[in-house]
């Protein structure tokens, strides 16, 4: 999605000459601050929406979400590679306004290639707080939440409230019409053996995404 500036590069094992075993690259974590209240933790498959800064070792801030681009926190997919490695590794469960300080190695960040201001080999902090978490959009949790009759399909109607709901929620106005035009674009998709609903396991199981 947006952090496309983060994206993935193959992990480059440290090899350490003389200590003979590969040691094993970690993502030192530090709980900065977790709230009193926490209704769910942040899993794999999740969306979470996250503000970030990223330090170089020497502690010179490369990207803060606050103050570059358009200063707002991005959405991010837990556990699918969408930025380093050492991000799916450090922000699993975390709760919604928890901050946490992530020390990541070359190998679960960009390896020895480094990429854009990113030199080889760096180290890199990253001060992460995440502002919500989502169930992502192929989720088991997400499908239950469509399916409002519990028949384990999601029939047009079904699809259509989701997205009624969904653009409420983030503020925009209905639109019926684009609403149901979108609909049926998802079933074009979607609905593999055309019978009108979207069985979980059309839902669930996608050819070309994750
Ligand atoms: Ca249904
Ligand atoms: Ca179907």
């Amino acid at each position: 999605m947006l952090l496309a500036a983060l994206s993935w590069l193959s992990s480059s094992l440290l090899v350490f000459v003389c200590g003979g075993k590969l040691p094993e690259a970690e993502v030192k974590i530090d709980v900065l601050h977790r709230p009193f209240l926490c209704h769910r933790k942040s899993k794999y498959g999740d969306i979470l929406l996250v503000h970030q800064e990223g330090y170089f070792e020497n502690g010179t801030l490369f990207y803060s979400s606050r103050i570059n681009g358009d200063k707002q926190p991005v959405w991010f997919t837990l556990g699918i590679r969408e930025g380093i490695k050492g991000w799916d590794e450090g922000l699993q469960d975390m709760c919604a306004g928890e901050k946490r300080r992530l020390v990541i190695p070359p190998a679960l960040a960009y390896g020895k290639e480094g990429r854009g201001k990113i030199p080889p080999e760096s180290t890199l902090t990253f001060i992460i707080e995440v502002m919500e978490i989502r169930n992502g959009p192929r989720s088991h949790e997400s499908f239950q939440e469509m399916d409002l009759n519990d028949d384990w399909r999601l029939s047009k109607q079904e699809v259509k409230e989701y997205l009624r709901k969904e653009f409420e929620r983030h503020g925009y106005p209905p639109n019926n019409t684009q609403h149901e035009q979108m609909v049926e674009d998802i079933f074009a998709k979607e609905d593999e053996n055309k019978d009108g609903f979207i069985s979980s396991r059309e839902f669930t199981y996608k050819h070309d995404e994750l």
